[in-house]
This record gives C-alpha cells, structure tokens and sequence, in this order.
C-alpha cells in the first residue's frame, strides 16, 4: 500500500530566490520593480574571508519570513504593491577581480537604467563601488545612508579593498557626501576634514531611532537615497557572522526603525554586505540582513502607495 497522499507533491523547488520571488529569466523584458543580485565576493576583505557565501545565507534565511503575508507591523502585504525579482548571482572569474568590477557596473546600470531599483547582496562592503558607479551615471551624486562599524573612507589600502570605497566615492563624485551620514560607527577615522556627518554607536544608542532619525532626514533632504547596510553595523550579539565585528553595535530594533523611519524619502536603492555565514549562529546573522532587506522593500511599497504600520 503506498504511503504518498495524492493530495500532497512528492518533492518541490528549493526556493533559493530571495523570499522565494521569481527569477528574473530576461532582465530587459522583467516588470519588476526591484532586482534582486547576490555578489558572491570577499577578495576584498581584510580580516576574515567568508562573505561571498552570504548572498546564498541570506536567501536560505529569507525562507523563515516568506509565511508572514504582510509583515508586522506594516498594515499590507508587499507582494500586493511591489514586484521584486531575484536575478540570482552575478557572474565573473573569481582569480580576477576586475572582472567583478565591469561586470557588477554593467549589471546595476541595466537595472537602474530602466527605472528599476537594486537590492545587492554583498559580498564584502568593495562591492558597493561598482553598484555606486552604476547609480551615479543614472542619478549623479546620490545621498549616502551608511551603516557600518568602520566608515570605509581609509585613503590607503589596494585597488581591491573593502575599507576605502567610500573615499573613492567622494574622489569619484559618486556620493554627494555633504547630504550623507554614516550610523554606527565605532572605530577610529581622521575627524578633522571627514566628508561625512557620523552618528557614532554609542550616540545612536543613547538617543534612540527618533532622535538618529531626525538628523538623517536633515542631512539628506529631499536628495535620491541609496542605502549601504555593512551587517556589522549591528552588534556582534546581533550580528557574528561577520568578517571585522566590533562590539557595542546598534540593536535590530533600532536598525529596524531606522529603516522603517526613511519612508517618504526618495530611496533608490540598497545594499547589505559582509554577512559571512562561517561565522554565524543559528543564522541570526543572515536573518537580520534577510529582513533588513525586506523591510527596505515595505518602506518602498510604503512610500510609493501611501500605506502605513498598525497602529
Ligand atoms: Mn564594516
């Protein structure tokens, strides 16, 4: 006598999209809003290699958020108001790393280029350059919203180097740097003369999401958002699975809010790197960039439609 229940499939699909969202199949013929990249590359690291393993961890964590229609606190389902697909991971020769470079560029531009937004899963915090430059030809100098431990704006280092981008940001005009602000950080950088407004760690702890989210709306203004989330933005009891955690981070909680709190803003796009699941427990690592993520996708269903949280 068989066993299988005719009313049940024997196997399914592994459901390796992000929240198991289409893949894109035709990027040029796509209607979705938001595109989907995985960017599987960690040669620019400088403390512990691993985050080219994020996109996949991200993805597989992304699998505990997909039963909750319409996520609390939001009032709506997203699926109703945004069509995000997942183009998988970009391609290129992993001993060459210039290959990453073109090939990340060519893939953000022929998102942006068409009026999509991006949503990249690093990868370490190098690959932001590329997704920068792309945004940059469509948008000019875009706002930067960056939080990160460490502010990536070292002059020095290699051509291929997680810790500079965004002082080649600023050389390269990618980022209006006098409308962007860095959140979290907490490890040392030349004060005198940064390009940028800084909420340290610890203010932001002391303050609180309203407060922090009050000087992020002064700074930006009405200027196109692109938002860099490096994971290790999060405290390390929050976030370790990360290649350089340093302690006394923000909470989820409060990065959920901050978040939450930019919708109205014009925000075109956003990225969250440096999640490496070596490190990680129980995957609460991937977990908070996976929902990170998605919330960044409510505040854009949210804004675009004027939808709002239960109250
Ligand atoms: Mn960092």
């Amino acid at each position: 006598m068989s066993v299988a229940n005719a009313d049940l499939p024997l196997y399914g699909e592994l459901g390796m999209t992000f929240m198991q969202w289409p893949q894109v199949t035709n990027l040029e013929r796509s209607d979705a809003e938001v595109v989907v990249t995985g960017v599987p590359f960690d040669l620019a690291t400088s403390g512990r290699p691993g985050a080219r393993l994020g996109p996949a961890a991200i993805r597989q964590a992304s699998a505990n958020l997909i039963w909750e229609g319409a996520r609390w606190p939001w009032s709506f389902a997203l699926d109703d108001y945004l069509a995000v697909e997942d183009s998988g991971n970009l391609l290129f020769k992993h001993g060459e790393p210039q290959t990453l470079v073109d090939n990340l560029e060519a893939h953000i531009g022929s998102i942006v280029s068409s009026g999509k937004k991006a949503l990249t899963f690093g990868g370490d915090h190098f690959i932001t350059l590329p997704v920068l430059r792309a945004y940059a030809k469509k948008y000019g100098p875009v706002a930067l919203v960056h939080v990160d431990a460490h502010t990536d704006t070292y002059s020095g280092g290699s051509r291929y180097d997680h810790g500079t981008i965004f002082h080649h940001a600023v050389q390269e005009g990618l980022v209006d740097h006098e409308h962007s602000i860095q959140l979290g950080i907490r490890t040392s950088y030349t004060v005198e003369g940064h390009p940028f407004e800084v909420l340290d760690a610890a203010w932001i702890n002391d303050h609180g999401p309203t407060a922090t989210l009050e000087r992020i709306r002064a700074r930006v203004g009405d200027k196109p958002i692109y938002v860099s989330f490096d994971i290790d933005g999060l405290d390390p009891a929050f976030a370790p699975g990360t290649g350089t955690p340093v302690v006394a981070g923000l909470t989820v909680d409060c990065a959920l809010k901050l978040i939450r709190g930019l919708q109205g803003l014009d925000l075109i796009g956003m990225d969250v790197v440096e999640v490496a699941p070596a490190y990680d427990n129980a995957e609460i690592t991937a977990l908070a960039g996976a929902t990170l993520a998605l919330e960044f996708l409510y505040v854009l269903a949210a804004t675009t439609h004027s939808l709002g949280v239960h109250k």
